[in-house]
């Protein structure tokens, strides 16, 4: 039990110590693998980072904690590697099967006052969580508790609530399908629908977008799709850095003939040549060009991109009908035609340009590219979903997509690419805090119970709760609520003003040093470990990005002998909020998983016969209507759906830039690795701004000097400190800066419409002396 202790690292960053390198043109290969094998051996030793990650995505195996890119399936005639796994992917094993420890001697050297001045790298290379502890109202250190007492503790504060909407129940993506099967089913009976999740930050505007034109919020492709089509758009998004594995499926369709088209305002490493470390090309060789063309876009000028394509696209095919539009897909499967061709008949040229940056030659030559596949796959990330015309500019790819027919056959469709391991499983299982009627409806039925049907709060809504007072319990299933949100102080505030937070997790992290008036820390076991109950060995089940569905066991003995699965959490916590005499038989799905999975099969729709299907070799795929056989049974009418959308963009005032935050090669969302943002070229330190040289002569600062960093929203001012200049080649107007230092920017209410996502993809500041 966490005998050996490698030692975390003493000092926080020293940014006065960083370096900036010229950026690199390719990713992955060699410095991929060493820097894969380093972390692992740094945190775990030798010994174990080589067991580890053997069993890292096989079939006998852990599915990844990091993204949701699936693993080939044999079935569809595809074959795992050796190595099923990329450095970043390793890195998240390295994360959880440290060998360091936080334990209550930890905590006991450690106020939390002094724990919240350490910066998210410092909290996370703690290690891992071995104990639950308790933050008592008035006290300065956290301290043991046992899980009876603290189970307890929490039971009495939801019981005594005036309603059960008072309290806030947030689901991170790692979450197991059974522990959030479970979990949602604790929610609602107790009696809240107040299940907000990472997915309200991360693609929800994606399902916004999709449920209208495709009647199903989530993507339409598998990977066999990718290693087919004869087009690839790849919007928003950076698979070198966050879907590593992602560039050996675009190789291989590269290798199959297939071009790429690159949307982006960086020049990411990533997108342009791949070296691929599977194959000795790869590791010696150039490697392979990835994006045939690369489209530096403005930040937030998609929208208007997709519009230009569809108005050409529609231009050519009025001067040579029956060349470009797929007719008889629109006549016999689509709905809304008529008013987006009227809509986009009249394209303001100049509001393109202006939006979007790009020339005028290049958007025609992507639009030609498009009009001549026969198989396009659009794939993107957060750089579509995180601003406030997000759902519309989603709906705009998918009305391209339309018009040419690429959803519901071989080798084309909309791949939203997902990014916790289990985001999209989650919502499956139900949460959600507007889950349909019917799923309600099943609920009921099978625990004669009746669950509520108010909609609950989402992230930000909960958020708002706890700052005006009436969200009074926050409960967190994993993730890091305190540094992934918008508007730091006020979100810290937030929490701060509640009665109890409690947090589940397996690292410390700021949430656990931003506490409510009480505070819980509850630790759990991770994906790599083995997860014994009393009716014996445990394996759990999680979808990918392509809605595959496929157990993953772990392997490693626990962290610590105290540690509870989340499903064990979830099942005591609900014995003593709810009851023994519940409805529900807790005990037993805490006992043997299979019993909760039977329960799966019979409520969630496309999960009949759970338990036998999930032990097949390579799982089962979820009936996805749109892919499997272009049915649009989930929209209003039954076809899919064109919409007519407005021109709109983030506007820029004089002397401003618009601001992005994003990954690091060296981080998982808010667990910091490492400092190293290797393709960027930036080393040992994060807080820095990435912007234009030409935009930096305009407004009168230079390279490598330090600045602060303003909002500006709605009249008010936020500030960032001490940030280093970047000058580097990101599209005029725009800048960069890391997700989660910035966020202390990102306004509460600048949000995306109906997905209600922060728009952290487009902030207003403007650079100013250091205060
Ligand atoms: N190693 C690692 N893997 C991860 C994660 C991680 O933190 N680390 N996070 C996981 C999670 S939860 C998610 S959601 C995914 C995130 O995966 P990504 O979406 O790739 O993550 P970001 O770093 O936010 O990168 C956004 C990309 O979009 C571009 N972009 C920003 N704004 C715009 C825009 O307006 N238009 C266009 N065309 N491009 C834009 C940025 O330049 C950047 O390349 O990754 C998942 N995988
Ligand atoms: N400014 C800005 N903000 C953003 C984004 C952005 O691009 N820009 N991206 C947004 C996106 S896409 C997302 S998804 C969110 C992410 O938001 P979250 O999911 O809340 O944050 P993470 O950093 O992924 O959570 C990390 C913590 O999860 C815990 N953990 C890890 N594994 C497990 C496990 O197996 N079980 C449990 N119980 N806990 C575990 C660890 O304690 C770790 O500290 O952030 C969003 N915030
Ligand atoms: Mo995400």
């Amino acid at each position: 039990m966490g005998a050996v202790t490698r030692n975390a690292p003493k000092h926080d960053i020293d940014e006065a110590g960083i370096e900036v390198h010229q950026p690199k043109t390719w990713a992955a290969g060699i410095p991929g693998v060493a820097v894969s094998l380093a972390r692992g051996v740094e945190q775990m030793g030798a010994a174990r980072t080589v067991r580890t990650l053997r069993l890292l995505n096989q079939r006998d195996g852990f599915d990844c904690p990091g993204c949701a890119w699936p693993e080939p399936r044999e079935v569809d005639g595809e074959h795992r590697k050796l190595a099923e796994f990329c450095e970043n992917g390793a890195k998240a094993v390295a994360e959880e099967a440290t060998k360091r420890r936080v334990g209550p001697e930890f905590f006991a050297q450690h106020p939390v006052a002094e724990l919240a001045g350490k910066t998210d790298y410092w909290l996370g290379q703690q290690g891992r969580l071995t104990h639950p502890m308790v933050l008592r109202e008035g006290g300065t250190h956290y301290e043991p508790v046992t899980w009876d007492e603290a189970f307890g503790l929490l039971a009495d504060q939801l019981n005594s609530l005036s309603t059960p909407d008072e309290a806030i129940f947030y689901t991170s993506g790692r979450t197991s399908n059974e522990a959030a099967f479970a979990y949602q089913l604790l929610v609602r009976s107790f009696g809240t629908n107040n299940l907000p999740d990472c997915s309200n930050m991360c693609h929800e505007s994606s399902g916004a977008a999709l449920s209208t034109t495709t009647g199903i919020g989530k993507g339409s492709v598998s990977l066999a799709d990718i290693h087919r089509s004869d087009l690839i758009v790849v919007v928003g998004q950076n698979p070198g850095t966050n879907h590593p594995r992602m560039l050996s499926a675009l190789e291989e369709a590269k290798k199959n003939g297939a071009k790429i088209i690159a949307v982006n305002p960086l020049p990411e490493a990533g997108l342009m040549r791949f070296k691929n470390p599977q194959n000795v090309r790869g590791v010696v060789g150039k490697g392979s060009p990835l994006a045939d063309e690369f489209a530096q876009i403005r930040l937030g000028g998609d929208l208007a991109l997709f519009q230009a394509i569809g108005h050409l696209l529609l231009a050519w095919e009025e001067a040579a009908p029956g060349t470009v539009v797929d007719q008889d897909f629109l006549d016999g499967s689509t709905d809304g035609y008529a008013e987006y061709a009227a809509a986009i008949k009249d394209l303001d040229w100049a509001e393109v340009d202006e939006a979007t940056g790009l020339d005028r030659e290049q958007i025609v030559r992507l639009a030609r590219m498009i009009a001549e596949s026969e198989r396009t796959v659009y794939c993107w990330a957060m750089g579509l979903t995180q601003h406030k015309h997000a759902v519309p500019t989603i709906k705009e790819v998918a009305n391209v997509a339309l018009l040419r027919g690429m959803i519901g056959k071989p080798g084309a469709g909309l791949c939203p690419v997902r990014g916790h391991s289990n985001v999209q499983g989650d919502r499956t299982m139900g949460v959600w805090e507007k889950m349909p009627e019917s799923f309600m409806d099943s609920l009921d039925e099978e625990f004669s119970i009746t669950v509520p049907r108010k909609h609950g709060w989402d992230t930000v809504d909960s958020i708002r709760a706890m700052r005006d007072g009436t969200g009074k319990v926050f409960f967190a299933m994993g993730g890091n609520f305190a540094s992934a949100t918008p508007d730091s102080d006020l979100t810290a505030q937030a929490l701060r003003a509640c009665e109890m937070t409690v947090q589940v997790s397996t690292k410390l992290n700021r949430s656990h040093v931003v506490p409510g008036r009480t505070a819980l820390i509850l630790p759990t076991l991770g994906r790599t470990e083995r997860d014994v109950q009393a009716g014996g060995e445990q394996f759990v089940s999680v979808e990918d990005s392509m809605s595959a569905v496929h157990t993953s066991r772990g392997r490693l003995a626990p962290a610590s002998d105290c540690l509870l699965s989340e499903v064990a959490i979830v099942c005591r916590l609900a014995r003593k909020v709810l009851g023994e005499d519940h409805a529900v038989p807790w005990r037993d799905f805490e006992a043997d998983y299979d019993l909760i999975r039977d329960r799966i099969a019979r409520v969630v729709p496309g999960c009949q016969d759970y338990n036998a299907r999930v032990r097949e070799p390579d799982g089962f795929v979820l009936p996805n209507a749109p892919r499997d056989s272009r049915q649009f049974t989930g929209t209003k009418t039954g076809k899919a759906t064109f919409t007519a959308n407005e021109l709109e963009y983030p506007a820029l005032p004089a002397g401003r830039l618009l601001l992005q935050t994003m990954r690091s090669h060296d981080q998982y969302n808010t667990t910091i690795y490492g400092l190293s943002d290797r393709y960027r070229g930036i080393e040992d330190g994060r807080r820095v701004v990435f912007v234009n040289p030409e935009d930096l002569a305009d407004l009168n600062f230079g390279d490598g000097e330090l600045v602060d960093l303003v909002s500006e929203w709605d009249g008010a001012e936020r500030r960032a400190e001490r940030f280093r200049v970047v000058a580097y080649p990101t599209a005029r107007g725009c800048a960069a800066a890391y997700f989660p230092e910035a966020n202390a920017l990102v306004p509460l209410d600048s949000v995306a419409d109906t997905s209600n996502t922060p728009a952290s993809k487009s902030i207003v500041v403007r650079l100013t002396a250091p205060r």
